[in-house]
């Protein structure tokens, strides 16, 4: 349907703050449909602010709503600077919105229009922690209660002070390992990977051994390790049989993976940080990993992020979306449509969001037996309150960094 009531009326670029920073674009057209977009950036998230009021928005305002593709080759093409997260994630953002607009209009869930669903639902992994061993039990068994059936595990390491993905709290049930840090400056943590190479085979075995040979166990080594360290990492984790080790080094070094996969098994997931089909030429056609990490809200959206799993596809590599709480529900909605509908999804994460977040985002999705559905309401299945929304306003927030023990500034 094209015609003068799908053209843009209005794109408000909303930003609240529940506990933490969230960015939505909300486009509405002619004929009152309303299509909301994720546009969070992570400690930058003023950035992408910043390009869609003052860049994109005034170039959306009459556009067709309905074109979507060519909506996202004139965003990409003709700003001339192309790739980056910031102009990626606020490609996303139109893209997505888009993508609502024409589900809505079409009184269809948007995984109807992507192809319908090649599965009953969309198998996601949670988030356990501990700063000891039993601390990590206790947490991966709440996990479990809370019905999830595949585990990231995250560890305290001794001799370090604060490690990734490990609160400085005990975890609860809906744990929410949250980096970001509500303040002016960035946080500074520590590093030392020897440290971590001695300890974690350590733990890992005996979480193997305590929740047995069948359930799915993740964990994120967050870009700190060199290649050979990396290397190590994995051939040291092939007993304990990992569903992935993530962003084992640095992922911009694409070649880093060569050296990787030529010692270990163990399967490797990379990308959260990447965002083009290009940034995996070679990871892909070299079949260096098994899983995209790759999130709808910062890889261009649904079209930009269904071309690299198309790619992916080809080599037998499948799709383990990024979904950490500043992935907002509509970031994570978006990515639960396409999950369900592309034939080579593998796992999605999924951190539970906040009750003051879920309060300003109202949801559709249905959440069994460690499934995720994006449900059958129209769009993606979400709504923006603007009244709970206007409660929270923005606060300054930024991603820690990592030095190590001489002052070097680390990957964190
Ligand atoms: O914004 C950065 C976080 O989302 C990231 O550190 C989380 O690595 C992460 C993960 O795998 O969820
Ligand atoms: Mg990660």
């Amino acid at each position: 349907m094209t015609g003068a009531g799908s053209l843009i009326r209005s794109a408000e670029v909303l930003v609240t703050s529940p506990g933490r920073n969230f960015v939505t674009l909300r486009l509405t057209t002619e004929d009152g449909v309303v299509g909301l977009g994720d546009a969070t950036l992570n400690g930058r998230e003023l950035a992408v602010v910043s390009y869609l009021r003052d860049h994109v928005v005034p170039m959306l305002i009459g556009r067709d709503a309905q074109r979507i593709e060519d909506t996202w080759q004139f965003l990409y093409r003709s700003a001339y600077w192309r790739r980056g997260p910031v102009t990626m994630t606020a490609v996303a953002a139109v893209d997505v919105a888009l993508w609502d607009i024409k589900a809505r209009t079409a009184g269809l869930p948007l995984y109807q229009l992507l192809g319908g669903a090649s599965r009953d639902g969309v198998l996601v992994y949670g988030h356990a922690a501990g700063r000891t061993t039993p601390e990590l039990f206790d947490s991966i068994r709440s996990q479990l209660a809370e019905g999830f059936r595949a585990i990231r595990v995250q560890t305290s390491v001794p001799g370090i002070d604060k490690v990734y993905g490990v609160s400085s709290q005990p975890p609860t049930g809906r744990y929410q390992y949250e980096p970001a840090h509500r303040a002016p400056l960035p946080v500074e943590e520590d590093w030392d990977s020897r440290a971590y190479l001695r300890h974690l085979p350590g733990v890992v075995e005996a979480v193997r051994a305590e929740f047995g040979a069948e359930l799915p166990l993740l964990h994120d080594a967050h870009h700190r390790l060199t290649p050979i360290q990396a290397a190590r990492l994995g051939k040291d984790l092939e007993p304990y049989d990992l569903f992935w080790l993530e962003d084992c080094t640095p992922a911009e070094n694409q070649e880093a993976l060569r050296l990787v996969r030529h010692h270990t098994t163990t399967p490797l997931a990379l990308g959260e940080v990447l965002n083009t089909i290009w940034d995996y030429q070679t990871l892909i056609r070299e079949q260096l990993i098994d899983y995209v990490r790759s999130s709808v809200t910062h890889a261009g959206g649904i079209t930009g992020l269904r071309r690299i799993l198309d790619f992916a596809g080809q080599y037998q590599i499948k799709s383990g979306m990024h979904g950490p709480t500043d992935v907002s529900p509509v970031g994570m909605a978006a990515a639960t449509h396409l999950s369900l509908a592309i034939h080579n999804f593998g796992i999605q994460e999924y951190m539970q969001h906040s009750r003051l977040t879920d309060e300003v985002f109202r949801q559709s999705f249905r959440w069994a037996d460690g499934h995720l559905h994006p449900g059958e309401e129209p769009g993606l299945g979400v709504d923006y309150d603007d009244d709970a929304a206007g409660r929270h306003p923005y606060e300054p927030a930024y991603l820690p960094f990592n030095r190590l023990k001489d002052g070097t500034v680390h990957d964190w």
